[in-house]
């Protein structure tokens, strides 16, 4: 991931071959098909992804830099608190694309922290580290490689530093609702009181403008869905007939879940390794789920899993929220 924070999933626990392989098998051999938008993110997904980000009608990244860029100083406030000194832990942080304005407006205003960003893959943690001696040469760095979870432990085992967690882009909302309570319940049991969460939700909004954003003219969003079936016939030797796959988006604006499928053409069979898959005419793989929330949404996820509010700030069309919560 180059220029995306945080599009790892926080249960990409040692992501190897096996792993994947029983995700997948188990994924497709439930009644309703469903594979986890977590194995998106290969090499090819990456970059489908930073493409997704530069399309007009896909307005979160832009939404959340406007943020960053913009409101730089009001986030700085809330998590200088009384100047105590800090770690500023990001999840997921990919290239630092948005968090990169927060970090020099605190060095600006000479805030006592290091930066912590936890990612999964070592080799976006090492350019994000040269970048930072270039563009932030006095910026202190603490990379760390691995679960997100883990590696927050092995942060608060380190120092007694006050923890500042930043979880950007809206990932939240690649959860399930369960899932995301669960996410959220975790991170709370990780930190102690006085810390504090900084997380991005997508908020819901016109819902023409929401669809928009995941069924693009130029079939990018669908490329991205199908990636996943490649992947799986690159790593797993399956023999996935692209063509007999058809991207589907839908937003339900009463639930707020926006959901991307792909849809079997024809009654098909699909051979994973030695397992065999059947589909019948026009079955459903269900690929990803983009929640978009209402603040009251938000509070009650936040609450229920321990937190306060502090504040939240929004860009300036009121899409995108980053929500700062103490532990
Ligand atoms: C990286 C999870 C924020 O759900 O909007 C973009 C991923 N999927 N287009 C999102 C995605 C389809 C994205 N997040």
């Amino acid at each position: 991931m180059k220029s995306e924070n945080a599009v790892n999933p926080p249960d990409q626990i040692n992501q190897n071959s096996s792993t994947f392989r029983t995700d997948i098998l188990r994924g497709l051999n439930q009644k309703n098909k469903k594979l986890p938008s977590k194995y998106f993110y290969d090499k090819i997904g990456d970059r489908l992804f930073q493409t997704i980000m530069k399309m007009p009608e896909y307005y979160l990244t832009n939404c959340e830099l406007d943020i960053f860029k913009n409101k730089t100083s009001e986030i700085a406030e809330v998590i200088m608190h009384n100047h105590t000194p800090f770690d500023l832990i990001e999840l997921g942080a990919g290239d630092a694309t948005k968090s990169v304005y927060l970090l020099q407006h605190l060095l600006e205003k000479n805030a006592a922290f290091s930066y912590l960003p936890i990612d999964i893959s070592e080799n976006i943690l090492s350019e994000l580290v040269q970048q930072m001696e270039t563009k932030l040469p006095q910026l202190s760095v603490v990379p760390m490689e691995g679960d997100y979870f883990e590696m927050l432990e092995q942060a608060t085992k380190q120092s007694e530093n006050r923890k500042v967690v930043l979880f950007l882009g809206g990932n939240i909302g690649n959860m399930e609702a369960d899932e995301a309570l669960l996410f959220c319940k975790t991170l709370h049991s990780k930190l102690h009181p006085g810390d504090m969460v900084l997380m991005g939700f997508d908020l819901k909004k016109n819902p023409h403008t929401i669809l928009a954003a995941y069924n693009d003219s130029e079939g990018i969003t669908a490329a991205f869905n199908v990636n996943l079936l490649n992947r799986i016939n690159r790593e797993l030797h399956a023999d996935f007939k692209i063509e007999n796959f058809q991207h589907y988006p839908v937003y339900d604006p009463v639930s707020g879940a926006c959901r991307s499928y792909l849809v079997s053409i024809c009654k098909q069979k699909v051979t994973i390794d030695d397992e065999v898959i059947d589909f019948e005419a026009n079955e459903l793989i269900d690929m990803e789920i983009s929640q978009k929330f209402t603040i009251e949404q938000i509070h009650h996820l936040m609450n229920r899993a321990g937190f306060q509010s502090l504040k939240n700030i929004s860009d300036s069309k009121k899409w995108f929220i980053d929500a700062i919560w103490m532990a």
